[in-house]
Formats: C-alpha cells, sequence, structure tokens
C-alpha cells in the first residue's frame, strides 16, 4: 500500500561561512539553508534544502520566502497525498504556483530522499543510475585579496583538495580585476586551471573588454558577464571570442536553455538543481544542452551538504561534465548538520550509495544551528 505524506517542515538555518565570501553583488558571512523534512504515514522522512546567495541579492526567492512559501503554499498541497509518485506531485505544484523554483527544488530533493529510502535505492539510482561514483569539484576564490587567494589556492593543491579554481570578480573597475585575475593565473602556472565569474556586473562593452584580456592572460572560462536577461549580448560575445562562456544566471530550466541555444549561443550551462526546482528538472535542462551541442557543468547554490548531494547524485547520472562541479558548499562552511560529512578526496567528492540521499541529520547541530 502507498504511503501518504504525514508532515512537512521547513527550517532555517544559519552557519558561518570559513572566510568572508565576495561575489560582485554580496559579500557573505554566513550562509543560510531551508532544511525541508518530510514525514510519511510509515514515519519514513526524505530531506531536502533551499539555500540561495546574499539573502534577495542573487536571486527573487529569500531564505525566509522559500520557508514561508513551503508553509503556506506547498506543503497544504502535498499534505495527505500519495507520497510515491513524484512527477503526478511536481504537476499539482506547477498547476497552484508559479515559479518559486528554490522553494520547489527543496521539496522535490526530500520526496526524491524519501521514495529512494521506501525502496531501498539511491537517488542517483532513481533518476537511472549512476555514472560516475566520484566528481571533480574546483574551489572558488574570493576572499577579495590578491595574496590571500594565491595562499589558499596554494594549500588546496598541496592538500589534493582543489586543483581548478574560480575566481569571483565583477565589483572593483573591469582592468583592476583583470590585474587581480592574471597575478593568481602567474603565481599559480599553466597547469592549474582558473575560470571566473562575473555575476553579471559587466555590459557587453566592459566585457568585450574584459574577456578580450582574460583571454590574453590564459583564463579558461567566463561566467555570466553580463545581466541574466541579456540573451543578445551572451550570443555575441560567445561568438566573438574563442574564451567560453559559461551562462548561469541566464539558464534556469530547459526552456531557457532551448531559448538561449536558439539564439546562437554556444558554450557551456551551469546545472543548478535550485534554478530548475530540482534534480528531475536539471536533467532535463541537460538534456536540451546536450541536443544543442552545449557543454555542461554541475553548479552550486553554496548548498550545504543535503543540497550539494541532491545536486551530485543528479550529475553523476551526465555521461560528460565538461567543465566540472563546484559542489564544494559544504566546505565553504564552518560546521555541518549531518552525521557523516562527504567525503572530499583526490580533487573531488564520492558520491554516496546508500538509499536515498545517503546522508542523516545530526538532531543536536540542527538544534544549534537553527534559527531561534
Ligand atoms: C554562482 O553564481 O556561481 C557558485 C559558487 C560561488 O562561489 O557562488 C556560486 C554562485
Ligand atoms: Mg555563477
Amino acid at each position: 500500500m502507498s504511503t501518504t505524506i504525514h508532515s512537512i517542515d521547513a527550517i532555517l538555518v544559519d552557519i558561518p561561512t570559513i572566510r568572508p565570501h565576495k561575489l560582485s553583488m554580496t559579500t557573505m558571512g554566513v550562509q543560510t539553508m531551508v532544511i525541508v523534512r518530510i514525514k510519511d504515514s510509515n514515519g519514513l522522512e526524505g530531506l531536502g534544502e533551499a539555500t540561495t546567495i546574499g539573502g534577495l541579492s542573487y536571486g527573487p526567492e529569500s531564505p525566509e520566502s522559500i520557508k514561508l512559501t513551503i508553509d503556506s503554499y506547498l506543503a497544504p498541497l502535498l499534505l495527505n497525498q500519495p507520497s510515491n509518485n513524484i512527477n503526478t506531485l511536481k504537476v499539482r505544484l506547477n498547476a497552484n504556483i508559479r515559479a518559486n523554483h528554490l522553494a520547489k527544488s527543496a521539496i522535490e530533493t526530500a520526496l526524491l530522499d524519501l521514495n529512494g529510502k521506501q525502496q531501498g535505492l539511491s537517488v542517483s539510482q532513481l533518476l537511472g543510475g549512476a555514472i560516475h561514483q566520484h566528481l571533480p569539484v574546483l574551489w572558488v576564490l574570493a576572499s577579495g585579496d590578491t595574496a590571500k587567494d594565491i595562499d589558499e589556492a596554494q594549500s588546496m593543491i598541496a592538500a589534493k583538495r582543489h586543483c581548478v579554481f574560480k575566481l569571483k570578480i565583477g565589483s572593483r573597475p573591469v582592468m583592476e580585476d583583470v590585474k587581480h585575475v592574471a597575478a593568481i593565473k602567474a603565481a599559480l602556472g599553466d597547469s592549474v586551471s582558473i575560470r571566473v565569474d562575473v555575476n553579471q556586473a559587466w555590459d557587453e562593452f566592459t566585457a568585450t573588454k574584459g574577456m578580450q584580456a582574460l583571454q590574453s592572460a590564459g583564463i579558461d572560462w567566463v561566467e555570466q558577464p553580463t545581466p541574466t536577461k541579456d540573451f543578445a549580448s551572451l550570443v555575441r560575445l560567445s561568438q566573438k571570442f574563442t574564451i567560453p562562456i559559461l551562462a548561469d544566471e541566464s539558464i534556469n530550466d530547459a526552456t531557457d536553455g532551448f531559448q538561449l541555444a536558439a539564439a546562437g549561443f554556444s558554450g557551456s550551462y551551469a546545472l543548478k538543481i535550485a534554478k530548475s526546482a530540482g534534480p528531475i528538472g536539471a536533467l532535463k535542462l541537460a538534456s536540451v544542452a546536450q541536443a544543442s551541442g552545449i557543454g555542461l557543468y554541475g553548479g552550486t547554490m553554496l548548498e550545504g551538504t543535503i543540497g550539494t548531494v541532491a545536486s551530485l547524485h543528479a550529475w553523476s547520472t551526465l555521461e560528460k561534465l565538461h567543465v566540472g562541479t563546484e559542489m564544494f558548499g559544504p566546505l565553504l562552511m564552518k560546521d555541518d548538520i549531518v552525521v557523516n560529512p562527504l567525503n572530499y578526496s583526490n580533487f573531488g567528492v564520492e558520491i554516496p550509495t546508500t538509499p536515498g540521499l545517503g546522508v542523516e541529520i545530526d538532531e543536536d547541530k540542527l538544534a544549534f544551528y537553527r534559527r531561534k
């Protein structure tokens, strides 16, 4: 007999970061996660997470609005429904609630975890099966200081934790940013891959100047140089330079992916479960990219372990991640709320194989860090 959804809780959890994390639009000192716990009528529990960056500075959903959306709108539509048909539950939510992809992603993740535990299958098995057991993970250098970033990168390389780095730029004048990036590239040498994420901070004129200089400095990728909705500039820039573009904020779901590809964009898409309303939507976007000759990147919203492992299960089912992954969110936080943190080693991370997501809440840690 199929079980029904018995309860849904959305909990705000605040964990300090190991150092200030400076992006073009905000500097983070704490990460706020919305942890979702869904219980079925047999008492089994599924875990999910919705996390964004810097309150409302990254996108239109804040942690507080995600909790309110789940408590007031999503949960009432799900309670007492059969728990074992995720597609039907998604149709029900989408028929009643527009957008709110982050809140929906946390719910879908918790349902996948629950269904996996019910059936004795890992989330990657539910999604068709893992092709990879270990995925590469880059590190983001974003202290705001060139010398500190170089030290940080060198210690990561020595510890075999990361050998690919992404630099957050866009808050300083373009040539100051290029100087900072070029100095780090020169210090780390040719064998180390460096990318930058501008997080929409440039207009097309500035991007043309910046990308030219970054290309000359040997930088490998430029992520989201121009604003979200400016598809035309992304297309023109992707055709003008050999340094490739990674589209991030511009691409939420399969429809965006189709439209940007149809407009003539070449490069890659950053997949994020949060942007696509969950792992299933992110894999649909991946299919559109694959059909369009666009590369794939496993992206993060700087989630903690629950959101990160859900993403990893999805990325593990993709044959090729052309630009690798950045699933380092748990490492940016001072502490974790799961019993067994992910195993980061050999410049990457291992994908758990136990039923569901393969992680368990540490109740004492959750009680300590939950917002009072
Ligand atoms: C983004 O835009 O890519 C990912 C890594 C990081 O430091 O910030 C996020 C968001
Ligand atoms: Mg980005």
